[in-house]
């Protein structure tokens, strides 16, 4: 990775623990995801997980978001303003799933939830849905127990697929798409919306077939 802080030796250290510390976190993450889908298939004959996806944040990604936010590029402004470093995204096929994954993760008593924004029941003006949980988790080293920051996001494969191509557009645009492009983006947001709710529907009459094998 090409390197975008100026970090002296002693910090350069610092960013390594730290890097080490969210890497860890989002094994553990991912560990505890990968129970619980397993678990959901062998008890219940179901998956509400359709596929988690994580990602460490990139220093570029860093340095533009302290930026954009008015902070200085330091470690200090990254601990204390940055909470998505380590990133943890689940992607689930039903809106109910997402709600059932998200107790079953902040139920866990290890996780100490942070902060929550539905962006589910409260969409962002562009259209932008996802739910959102800032946890910590504890990585125990040697010398001690560090609790870890990390976020993670759950939504629908339809949400997920919105959100990506809005993502491409804000920095293809850098934040100030033309109209006509927000405009499709807003009208694909409620096309969305209304899969996502047919779908849901869809199952649930599906499910009062007996005998209907699920995955
Ligand atoms: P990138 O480039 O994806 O990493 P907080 O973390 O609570 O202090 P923040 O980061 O504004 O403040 O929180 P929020 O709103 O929960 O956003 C966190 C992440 O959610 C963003 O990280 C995006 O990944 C995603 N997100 C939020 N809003 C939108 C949106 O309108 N469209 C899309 N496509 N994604 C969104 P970054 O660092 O902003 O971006």
């Amino acid at each position: 990775m090409a390197a975008v802080f100026e970090l002296s030796e002693k910090e350069q250290r610092e960013w390594d623990r730290l890097v080490f510390l969210y890497s860890s976190a989002i094994k553990k993450m991912n560990t505890k995801i990968d129970i619980l889908k397993a678990e959901f298939i062998s008890e219940q004959n179901y998956n509400p997980i359709e596929h988690v996806t994580s990602r460490l944040k990139t220093e570029r990604s860093i340095a533009r978001k302290l930026e954009r936010e008015g902070h200085e590029v330091n470690l200090r402004n990254i601990e204390t303003y940055l909470n998505d470093i380590a990133g943890v995204r689940v992607v689930c096929s039903f809106t109910s799933d997402i709600y059932k994954v998200a107790d079953l993760i902040s139920e866990q008593d290890d996780i100490k939830v942070l902060i929550v924004k539905d962006y589910i029941a409260n969409p962002k003006s562009n259209g932008y849905k996802s739910y959102h949980m800032i946890v910590t988790i504890p990585i125990f080293l040697s010398d001690g127990k560090v609790d870890t920051k990390v976020e993670i996001q759950i939504r629908t494969i339809a949400m997920d697929f919105w959100a990506s191509l809005e993502h491409k557009i804000y920095y293809k645009f850098e934040g100030n798409a033309p109209d006509y492009i927000k405009d499709e983006l807003a009208e694909c947001a409620r096309l969305t919306n209304m899969l996502d709710e047919r779908m849901l529907s869809l199952n649930e009459e599906i499910r009062k077939f007996s005998g209907i094998e699920e995955e």
